[in-house]
């Protein structure tokens, strides 16, 4: 506390109210994606082998199997992780009871008991269709697909999906993401780059042809896929152009679906001047698309802070997407969230309007100057305060619980 008072204070001569800033803070919506918590296996496939130019790499013992373990991992991380949370599902999540359906035949009712969870542990659920993992996706080919029968299955899904949404938005009160991301690629430098293009956005009209309540649908490029590297239908000015043209489908950014010097931060203020929605893919791409767990580094800073000084609070919307198996999976989620909630404090933290009146006026040298100071204030005592308020534990304490969990839970598990 006393901390908190005497950082407080230095924060007030920058012009800056750490009390409403903490209350910001703790209405900023993170949605936690479910699939760091069992390598993107799913409750369904018999192997649970992950296809599609994505992958989890590592072997750490603990890996949730089931529904109720991978509920259970969840409880223990949104115990370690403040303000207010979501968390992102994805198709291959269903729970059947008994009878056991195909992509495209799933139904509200197979996320029944996922909506009784996010109601019990007061989260709103997103949603993704899994477009991979599937023996109608082996060759990696799904709404753009030659074959009109699969394509048709997969757009089937796609509908289905966008359903499963509106069930979660209605049941939850809350809007929920509906998030496309397909594999849809060659590892050869293709024949025909427009056919592919065309079949894929004939396929989003008829799964987008209907409005849905509460369903926020969009749409996500990425440059390449392990063993995709020639050819990306989905590509980024494919899915900028689809959902400029087609309101109400937005285009998601994931931070490690861009060439290497490409940063999302600047992306963001671009869309911004043209979309009223930008959701996020937040991860930490190595070199690729490795997906590795979110720390606090400069891009995850410069990310919040444009979100935030872009009066971005409302229109963009926040999800992780990383899946590491070589460490303790909950620690990972823990680790991942609590650092996307702080760089958007440290954000909230500058004086923004400041800064912004400072480069209008050319005045360069003190913006520097005081942007460098502004780098070593106390955030970390806010943030110590943040936790401190929310009931759970902070930066020197959460590890020791995921410690225990592991010895009494996941330690168990064969
Ligand atoms: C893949 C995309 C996609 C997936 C998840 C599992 O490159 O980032 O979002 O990671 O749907
Ligand atoms: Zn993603």
């Amino acid at each position: 506390m006393e901390r908190y008072e005497s950082a407080s204070t230095k924060y007030k001569k920058l012009g800056i109210d750490t009390e409403q800033v903490l209350e910001t803070l703790k209405n900023i919506p993170v949605s936690i994606h479910c699939w760091q918590g069992d390598d993107v296996t799913g409750f369904e496939a018999a192997d649970g082998s992950l296809t599609g130019g994505i992958q989890a790499t590592g072997n750490y013992p603990g890996k949730a199997r089931t529904p109720e373990e991978l509920m259970a991992d969840l409880e223990k991380a949104l115990s370690l992780i403040p303000g207010k949370k979501k968390i992102n599902l994805h198709a291959c999540y269903a729970i059947f009871d008994g009878e056991k359906v195909d992509r495209d035949a799933l139904e509200p009712k197979h996320f029944a008991k996922w909506v009784e969870w996010a109601k019990k542990n007061h989260v709103g659920l997103d949603f993704n269709p899994t477009y991979f993992s599937h023996p109608k996706a082996a060759d990696s080919l799904t709404l753009s697909h030659p074959d009109d029968e699969i394509r048709a299955f997969w757009v089937r899904h796609g509908i289905a999906c966008r359903k499963i949404a509106a069930y979660f938005a209605k049941e939850l009160g809350c809007e929920s993401v509906c998030n496309s991301w397909i594999p849809d690629g060659y590892k050869e430098i293709p024949a025909d780059r427009l056919g592919p293009r065309l079949r894929l956005k004939d396929s989003l009209d008829q799964i987008f042809a209907e409005k849905l309540p509460g369903v926020v649908d969009c749409v996500e490029s990425k440059v390449f896929g392990i063993g995709l590297e020639a050819y990306t239908v989905g590509s980024s000015e494919f899915y900028l152009t689809y959902a400029a043209t087609h309101p109400g489908v937005y285009n998601l950014l994931d931070n490690g679906h861009y060439h290497p010097t490409e940063v999302i931060s600047d992306k963001l203020p671009a869309l911004l001047a043209f979309y009223d929605r930008i959701p996020l893919h937040v991860t930490r791409p190595m070199r690729w698309d490795s997906d590795h767990v979110v720390l606090l580094d400069d891009e995850l800073k410069e990310i919040a802070k444009e979100i935030v000084r872009c009066d971005g609070l409302e229109k963009v919307m926040i999800g992780l997407d990383y899946f590491d198996a070589s460490i303790n999976r909950v620690s990972a989620w823990v680790v991942g969230t609590r650092n996307m909630q702080k760089a958007l404090l440290a954000a909230l933290l500058e004086p923004h309007a400041h800064f912004k009146a400072l480069q209008d006026e050319g005045n360069f040298t003190r913006l520097m100057a005081e942007r460098e100071a502004v780098k070593v204030y106390p955030f970390g005592d806010i943030w110590d305060e943040y936790c401190a308020r929310q009931g759970v534990a902070n930066e020197d304490d959460w590890f020791a619980e995921i410690e225990t969990y592991e010895k009494e839970i996941l330690s168990k598990r064969g």
